[in-house]
């Protein structure tokens, strides 16, 4: 049997249906049993791993898939060593500070000795020494946006798109942290006939990204 190379996809979320939908542009079909974690391309030597968003860096990382599709923002706050090969144009947000709405904010000074509740501390930290910031940082999983109506903490640190549910809270953007879209990433140290596919993998998804601009 000839050499594969393994892409890891987001199992369910926010990430999986465009995930998918341009690896079929790519003229890869797979064959698909709707709760399977593994499956194999018909007519491409691609095998597909389904798994958690924020799991990916990591097992990207060990070589467990040799490259993935994911969210930017989440190689950032990893912190993992991989190759970022492309910028996938789909689920696009920014990682933004946000207060109440009747907060009279004054800039970035405003947050030293605040207490900021998010889901992603290492990325907020980097933002926070980047601009010599001092902050209280609460690490929350998820319904971050409540953390000041509760009295949980003074602001939050969240992933925003529409601005919606930070409008539904009562809250206000006002510092953006990074900007995030899907990426085509890889292990650094992939083999040379593992490359070979990839770029062949990488010329038609180019190709593809540049069909749509
Ligand atoms: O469970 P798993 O680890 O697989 O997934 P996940 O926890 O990373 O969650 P998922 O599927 O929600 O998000 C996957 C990726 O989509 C994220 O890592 C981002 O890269 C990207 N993305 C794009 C977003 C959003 N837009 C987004 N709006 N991820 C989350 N949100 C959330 C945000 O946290 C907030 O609660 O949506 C809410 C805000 O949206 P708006 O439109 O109201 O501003």
């Amino acid at each position: 049997m000839g050499e594969k190379l393994t892409i890891a996809v987001q199992k369910s979320g926010r990430l999986q249906e465009d995930s998918l939908k341009i690896l079929k542009e790519c003229g890869i079909s797979i064959d698909n049993g709707k709760d399977q974690l593994k499956a194999n391309a018909s007519n491409f030597p691609l095998e597909v791993l389904y798994l958690r968003n924020s799991d990916i860096p990591q097992y990207v990382e060990d070589g467990v898939a040799d490259i993935a599709i994911v969210g930017g923002n989440v190689i950032v706050e990893k912190q993992k060593e991989l190759e970022i090969l492309q910028k996938l144009g789909f689920s696009k947000c920014r990682l933004a500070m946000a207060l109440p709405k009747d907060v009279e904010y004054t800039g970035l000074e405003y947050f030293n000795g605040k207490k900021l509740a998010t889901s992603y501390p290492n990325s907020l930290q980097q933002f926070l020494d980047e601009n010599n910031l001092d902050c209280d940082i609460h690490v929350i999983s998820g319904s971050v946006e409540i953390a000041p109506n509760i009295g949980l903490a003074d602001g939050i640190c969240d992933l925003v798109s529409s601005g919606s549910t930070l409008f539904k809270n009562g809250l206000k953007e006002v510092e953006e942290v990074l900007v995030s879209e899907a990426c085509l990433v890889a292990n650094k140290n992939i083999s040379d006939l593992k490359r070979a596919i990839l770029d062949r993998l990488l010329f038609r998804m180019k190709s593809v990204l540049a069909a749509k601009n």
